[in-house]
């Protein structure tokens, strides 16, 4: 009883609010306190300030679900945000109308929100110019709405652990993730072979095709890896590993590098620590690290070599040499389903949930 009319003043309080500030009310996906998110987040209404000097208000289009989204809900990220916090980090949008001092940004421009756990899972929202970089309208949505953390994870990994020249190789596990798919085809793109290592499923020969026309050299399920030859015969040592699993996955790839390999880890979707064997490490030499693309984004605003990224990866888009993430689009409002499948830990998802403002 109490907890009903707790509700009904809110929601009373909350439309006052709408009224009072730019006239736009916002759909908001809100969570009060961490938990598994299909439990803690509400749809709110939430008021949208008018822009002043700098600010930018915008509509957003698309956010993607990615798996920090979640843990971040869950209150397992390094990213703690005082509650109540909207949930997104990465979303597509358009400019309505903008601050006395914003330069660059017109109403019209599409951007992508490129600072982190600014809360994109809403319809509107009032951002700082410098939180936005406009954005190719050439792009299709979805690929718009995912540019600012896979790609750049992919491309980073691909560029800053090992100097890789044309016909080397990199493996990678995970390699049906978004961030898996990117680093086929930007291998692709660079000359470079790309062994991807995916869980076996009955559709493997399917997935397989479809890696492969991406731009894999070679799929394999993680029991033809435990007996392949094809680093003997057909391929290189990989000079690059890339670990989004941890656990056996993880130790089974490593195994596979050349001496001085390097293997970065960006992800634990297993959810079991990653374990080094020591030969690897002595008569190898091999190196273990790990990559945040928050950092990297954070310790590089305004640099030529970030910069550089974007322009490269809006090229090979424009181009249809980098497709947008397999995905499906997901009413605001019908939510619950894609958060909670993000991060089941059966996996086998497929695809990437990306919500869709405009319906
Ligand atoms: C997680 C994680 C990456 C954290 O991984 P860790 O290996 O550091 O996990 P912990 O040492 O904290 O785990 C302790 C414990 O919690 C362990 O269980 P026991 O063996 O029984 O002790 C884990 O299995 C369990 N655990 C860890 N995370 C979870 C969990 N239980 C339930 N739910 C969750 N989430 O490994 C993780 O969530 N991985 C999947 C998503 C992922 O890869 N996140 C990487 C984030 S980096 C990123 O995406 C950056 C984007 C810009 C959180
Ligand atoms: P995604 O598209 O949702 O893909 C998830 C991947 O994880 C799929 O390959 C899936 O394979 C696999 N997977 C899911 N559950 C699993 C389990 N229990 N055991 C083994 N594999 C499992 O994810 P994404 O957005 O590309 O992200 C991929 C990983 O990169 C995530 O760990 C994410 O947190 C991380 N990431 C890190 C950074 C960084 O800067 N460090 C940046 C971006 C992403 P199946 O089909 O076999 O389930």
């Amino acid at each position: 009883m109490f907890s009903h009319l707790h509700h009904r003043i809110q929601r009373a309080l909350r439309r006052r609010c709408c009224r009072s500030a730019s006239n736009i009310c916002a759909q908001a996906l809100q969570y009060c306190k961490h938990g598994e998110p299909a439990d803690v987040l509400e749809l709110v209404e939430l008021a949208v300030s008018e822009p002043k000097d700098t600010e930018v208000l915008v509509k957003l289009l698309a956010a993607p679900i990615n798996p920090s989204d979640i843990n971040t809900i869950q209150g397992k990220y390094p990213i703690k945000l005082p509650l109540p916090a909207i949930a997104g980090n990465e979303a597509v949008a358009e400019v309505l109308r903008v601050g006395e001092k914003v330069k660059q940004l017109k109403p019209g421009h599409r951007v992508v929100v490129v600072e982190n756990a600014l809360g994109t899972w809403r319809t509107h929202a009032t951002f700082a110019e410098h939180q936005l970089m406009c954005v190719s309208d050439k792009i299709d949505l979805a690929a718009a709405a995912t540019l600012v953390v896979n790609p750049p994870t992919a491309y980073r990994m691909l560029k800053d652990f090992v100097p890789l020249a044309q016909g080397d190789c990199v493996i990678q596990n995970g390699a049906n993730s978004a961030v898996g798919q990117v680093v086929h085809q930007l291998c692709k793109a660079w000359g470079l072979k790309s062994v991807g290592v995916v869980r076996n499923r009955p559709n493997f020969e399917e997935l397989r095709t479809y890696l492969r026309v991406l731009g894999a050299t070679e799929v394999l399920t993680e029991e033809q890896l435990a007996q392949t030859d094809i680093f003997k015969k057909a391929l290189p040592a990989p000079r690059l590993a890339l670990n989004c699993v941890g656990g056996k996955n993880a130790s089974d790839i490593a195994k596979q590098l050349a001496p001085m390999g390097v293997m970065a880890t960006y992800g634990g979707m297993s959810r079991k620590p990653v374990m080094v064997s020591t030969s690897a490490l002595i008569f190898k030499n091999v190196s273990f690290c790990g990559f945040w693309i928050t950092r990297w984004m954070r310790d590089h605003v305004k640099t030529p070599v970030r910069e550089k990224m974007f322009t490269d990866l809006t090229k090979l888009l424009e181009q249809g040499k980098l497709k947008g993430v397999k995905h499906e689009m997901v009413p605001l409002t019908e939510y619950k389903a894609a958060v909670a499948a993000t991060l089941d830990i059966k996996g086998l998802v497929g695809k990437k949930y990306i919500l869709d403002m405009q319906c």
